[in-house]
C-alpha cells in the first residue's frame, strides 16, 4: 500500500489576464522608433519610405520641391542603454548612408544642402563638442546610388558620451528626393569598441529594435552577394491591424533577435504570459530541426532589468530562453506562448523575437502581448488522501458548459504537466498549465478565454493533459451560448 500524502491546497497559475503590458505589440506605426519629422516647409513630405532601402526594407524619405523651409527627421537618443560599456578616449566615426534622386546640385550654403546632423551628449544634456557636427550629403549629382556620409577625422571624447541623436534635413532651398539609412558609430581605435546606435537601420516602428552585425556597423557593401537577412515591419502580413514583424534569415552566420524596449511591469512574482502568433515559411525540414536541436530553435528571449535601464547600461539582473515548438514549416497564424516567471528584483524586461544560429527562413509575427496571471487556488479533492492508482483526466464538469469548465486530473506521483485546450483545427489556443505538480487529484477551471485573453467562440475544445512528457490524454468538452 502506497502511503497516503495530505496535500491541503496546492497553488497553480492560470491564466486569467491582467491586460497586455506590452506596448505595440501588433507592431503598428507609421514612423520608426526614435525618429520623428520635423523642419518648417509646409509642402515638404517625409516618410518612412519601403520605395528604397538598405536594410530591412524601410528608409527615411525626404521630398521637397520648394524653397520654403526646412524638412527634417530627427531622432531621441540613438546611444541609449551601452554607453557606461563604452571607453573614454576612444576614437569614433559617425555617419549613414543616403540615396539621392533628383537634387539640387553644387549647393552654395547651408540653405541649399542636404545634411547629417550629430548631437553628442552628456548625462546633463550638455553639447559635448559646443556645436553639433555637421556632415554634407554629396551633392555634386542630382542623382545617386547608396553612398555612405561620415565623419571626416575620428572623435573622441575625456568623458562618457551619455546621448547620441542625429538629423537628417534638407535646409531651406534643398530640393529633390533623398532617402537616408543605417546610422552607423564605428571605433577607429583597434581593440576598443565605440558602442553602437539602436534602431540604426530604421525598420522597426515605436516600441522595438533589432540587431544584425552588419547592419549596425554600417557596412559597405552590404546585401550584395550575402545572405538574404531582413527584419523589418511588413504591411503585405498582418494577424490583426495592418502591420507585423517579418523577419528573414538565410545565414548561419549569426543570430537574428528583434527586441522591444525595456518595458515597466508590477512584479509580484506571478508568471508572465508572453506570446504571440507566428506565420512561417522555412526550408522543408526546418520545423524539425528546430524542435530537436536548440541551437537551430526559434522562439524569445526575455531579459529580466531592475528599472536602470538607461545610459548606465541594461540593469540585468536575469534572462529566461524560450524555444517554441515550432508547428510546421509552412504554417499560418499560429499561437505560440511561454509562461516565465521574474526574478526577485525585476521591474522591467524586454522581449526579444529570436532565431538561433541555425534557425533560417521567413516568419511574420504579430500581436505580441504580455499578460499577467494571478493566482487560482485549487483544492487537491483527494479528501480520502488517496493516492491516485493512475495517471487519469476525470469527467470534465459541467459539459456542456458557460461561462467556465471545471477540469480535473488525477496524478499518480509528482510530474511535470501540461494541459493545454485545443480548438477542432487541432490548434492549442491555451495553456492551462505547465509545470511540476505533486501527486494527488488537481482541478483547475477554465472561462472560455485564449491565453491572450480573447474570448473563445462558442464550440467544440479539446482538452489535452500530458503527464511526464509521455502520458497523454484528452477530452472533447463543449461551449455552448
Ligand atoms: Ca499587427
Ligand atoms: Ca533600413
Amino acid at each position: 500500500m502506497k502511503t497516503a500524502r495530505i496535500i491541503v491546497l496546492s497553488f497553480i497559475w492560470t491564466t486569467v489576464m491582467l491586460g497586455n503590458s506590452l506596448p505595440n505589440g501588433g507592431f503598428e506605426g507609421t514612423t520608426p522608433n526614435w525618429f520623428s519629422t520635423g523642419g518648417t516647409s509646409t509642402t515638404a513630405v517625409e516618410e518612412w519610405s519601403t520605395d528604397e532601402w538598405r536594410t530591412g526594407g524601410h528608409s527615411l524619405k525626404i521630398t521637397k520641391s520648394a524653397s520654403d523651409g526646412t524638412a527634417s527627421w530627427v531622432s531621441e537618443d540613438l546611444y541609449r542603454y551601452w554607453s557606461v560599456f563604452v571607453g573614454q578616449n576612444v576614437g569614433m566615426e559617425v555617419g549613414a548612408w543616403v540615396k539621392l534622386d533628383g537634387v539640387n546640385t553644387n549647393p552654395a550654403n547651408d540653405d541649399e544642402k542636404i545634411q547629417l546632423v550629430f548631437n553628442f551628449l552628456d548625462e546633463n544634456g550638455t553639447d559635448l563638442l559646443g556645436a553639433p557636427l555637421v556632415l554634407d550629403v554629396p551633392q555634386t549629382a542630382a542623382s545617386t546610388d547608396w553612398v555612405e556620409v561620415k565623419s571626416a577625422t575620428p572623435i573622441s571624447f575625456p568623458v562618457t558620451v551619455a546621448k547620441i541623436t542625429t538629423e537628417f534635413r534638407f535646409g531651406s532651398s534643398a530640393t529633390g528626393t533623398a532617402y537616408a539609412d543605417d546610422w552607423f558609430i564605428r571605433n577607429t581605435t583597434a581593440g576598443e569598441w565605440a558602442g553602437d546606435f539602436f534602431n540604426p537601420n530604421v525598420d522597426v516602428p515605436d516600441g522595438w529594435f533589432y540587431w544584425w552585425p552588419d547592419f549596425s556597423a554600417g557596412k559597405s557593401g552590404w546585401g550584395v552577394g550575402g545572405p538574404p537577412v531582413y527584419a523589418g515591419q511588413d504591411v503585405t502580413e498582418a494577424h490583426s491591424g495592418d502591420a507585423s514583424l517579418k523577419m528573414v534569415k538565410d545565414s548561419t552566420g549569426y543570430e537574428l533577435v528583434v527586441n522591444t524596449d525595456p518595458t515597466d511591469f508590477v512584479n509580484d512574482g506571478t508568471p508572465l504570459v508572453f506570446s504571440a502568433y507566428i506565420k512561417t515559411i522555412l526550408p522543408d525540414g526546418m520545423a524539425d530541426s528546430a524542435n530537436a536541436d536548440p541551437s537551430y530553435a526559434m522562439g524569445i528571449t526575455v531579459t529580466w532589468h531592475d528599472g536602470t535601464c538607461g545610459a548606465d547600461g541594461w540593469g540585468e539582473v536575469g534572462g529566461s530562453d524560450y524555444r517554441f515548438e515550432v508547428a510546421g514549416d509552412t504554417t499560418d497564424w499560429t499561437l505560440y506562448q511561454a509562461v516565465l516567471t521574474p526574478p526577485d528584483g525585476a521591474t522591467q524586461f524586454s522581449l526579444r523575437a529570436r532565431y538561433w544560429h541555425f534557425f533560417r527562413g521567413t516568419t511574420y509575427w504579430d500581436d505580441f502581448k504580455v499578460m499577467r496571471t494571478i493566482p487560482l487556488v485549487v483544492d487537491n479533492g483527494n479528501s480520502q488522501n488517496i493516492i491516485p492508482e493512475h495517471f487519469q483526466l476525470i469527467k470534465a464538469y459541467p459539459n456542456p458548459f458557460n461561462p467556465s469548465v471545471t477540469i480535473a486530473f488525477d496524478l499518480p506521483r509528482d510530474g511535470a504537466v501540461e494541459l493545454s485546450i485545443y480548438n477542432l483545427l487541432g490548434r492549442k489556443i491555451a495553456t492551462l498549465i505547465d509545470q511540476n505538480m505533486g501527486i494527488g487529484r488537481h482541478r483547475i477551471r477554465w472561462d472560455a478565454t485564449s491565453n491572450t485573453g480573447e474570448p473563445v467562440p462558442t464550440g467544440i475544445y479539446f482538452v489535452n493533459i500530458t503527464f511526464d512528457g509521455k502520458e497523454s490524454q484528452i477530452q472533447k468538452v463543449t461551449y455552448l451560448k
